[in-house]
């Protein structure tokens, strides 16, 4: 059984933290959404070869944002941010239909885990995370509408996973709270 974070948070502790990890493709606009939030103003971004890591504070709960690059060759390396992650914020650029398939590949790649399939005794570190998807980019006119992005992305086949879509802009902030509040009221923390 488990308890929603928000009502542990307010219940018994005075400052609760929780992780969050964020991936997605190359240039879907995590930086962005991770300056956005942690210091409200647009930030000019390179492409991350590393990770960014900023704490949020929001609605008394301390989230601890990983942001990790998502260029091609440094995805295998998303793997190495999986332990003790709580929520899972996969961003979309909803204009890229060229690259939804992509999109699709990566997170149900990660959610499976394939490499893990060939070592059983190890479980996905994923496996309990809540997963949000950001439909980012939405301030631009032919960006597609975030019921598209989860019919394309395969979230309806994501079976016992609880998941949420949300539409966001990170340019002018659109979305980035609600989908902070979906967060804090959705995860689950195992009882001791
Ligand atoms: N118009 C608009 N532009 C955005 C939005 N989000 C991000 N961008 C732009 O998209 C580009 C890429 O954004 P980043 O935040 O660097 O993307 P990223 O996902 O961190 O990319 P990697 O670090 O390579 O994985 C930048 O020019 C951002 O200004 C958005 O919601 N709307
Ligand atoms: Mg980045």
């Amino acid at each position: 059984m488990g308890k929603h974070i928000s009502r542990l948070a307010k219940r018994f502790f005075p400052q609760c933290k929780i992780r969050i990890l964020m991936v997605g493709l190359d240039a879907s606009g995590k930086t962005t959404i991770l300056y956005k939030l942690k210091l409200g103003e647009i930030v000019a971004t390179e492409p991350t070869v590393g990770f960014n890591v900023e704490t949020v504070e929001y609605k008394n709960i301390s989230f601890s944002v990983w942001d990790v690059g998502g260029q091609s060759q440094i995805r295998p390396l998303w793997r190495h941010y999986f332990h003790n992650t709580l929520g899972l914020i996969f961003v979309v650029d909803s204009k890229d239909r060229e690259r939804i398939s992509e999109a699709r590949n990566e997170l149900h790649r990660i959610l499976g885990d394939k490499d893990m399939l060939f070592i059983p005794i190890m479980q996905n570190e994923l496996s309990r995370a809540t997963v949000l998807v950001f439909a980012n980019k939405q301030d631009f006119s032919d960006a597609m509408p975030a019921s598209e992005v989860a019919d394309k992305l395969g979230l309806y086949s994501l079976g016992q996973r609880h998941w949420y879509i949300q539409s966001t802009s990170a340019t002018s902030g659109q979305g980035l709270y609600e989908g902070l509040d979906w967060l804090s009221n959705n995860i689950t923390v195992k009882d001791a």
